[in-house]
């Protein structure tokens, strides 16, 4: 999440919310229109790591690896766009690195370019994100599964409640999630409700 997806909320808020309904990793992810730069992504990273920190929630940085050795994070998260995986890794040492992939083939590359895990989407329909590849569901993460990947796997987009359990039923570890928290008018019950699926399962 970032501040673009907290409509008139401030980030904070929102963050402390989803923690107290049970998030249990948070990946700062600051994109879209009027998203912010510079310093001020800085400082908003900064404020929101804090946040984590106080709480013992890992941090991940969503595809800026200067933001993350800036803030000493705890990862970083990148897609099939973002460069090397091989090169971020080398960078980034033995932090946490998170790959996008969205089938089988970019799974195995990530791995073998040292992903620590796979967020593997998307699963459904999205608004959150304009340039998402072909909707393939949860039996994505089936294939991959089923090709003897046992790395900790999320899946992402378009979760929300009612809609994790096929997730998670399909081999995903979790969930990753944006705006059924974000733009939910109580993220704190939101996050909840969705954290209660996934252990359900
Ligand atoms: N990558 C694939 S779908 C997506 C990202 C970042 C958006 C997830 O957001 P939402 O609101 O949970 O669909
Ligand atoms: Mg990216």
């Amino acid at each position: 999440m970032g501040s673009r997806n907290c409509e008139n909320r401030r980030p904070e808020d929102v963050l402390r919310e989803a923690i107290a309904g049970g998030i249990t990793l948070f990946q700062f992810r600051e994109k879209g229109d009027c998203a912010l730069e510079g310093t001020a992504k800085l400082e908003l990273g900064r404020r929101l790591f804090t946040i984590c920190r106080e709480h013992g929630i890992p941090f991940i940085v969503n595809d800026d690896v200067e933001l993350m050795l800036a803030l000493d994070a705890d990862g970083l998260h990148i897609g099939q766009e973002d460069g090397s995986a091989r090169a971020m890794r080398n960078r980034i040492g033995d932090k946490i690195l998170g790959i996008s992939a969205h089938d089988l083939y970019e799974a195995r590359a990530a791995l073998a370019d040292g992903a620590d895990y796979l967020g593997v989407g998307p699963m459904y329909e999205t608004q959150t994100k304009p340039d998402i590849r072909e909707v393939r569901g949860p039996d994505v993460i089936r294939e991959i599964r089923g090709a003897g990947i046992a790395c900790p796997i999320v899946g992402i987009g378009g979760i929300t409640h009612g809609k994790a359990a096929p997730v998670i039923a399909a081999g995903a570890n979790g969930i990753a999630v944006i705006s059924a928290i974000s733009q939910a008018i109580h993220p704190k019950e939101a996050a909840k409700k969705l954290m209660q699926e996934v252990r359900s399962r």
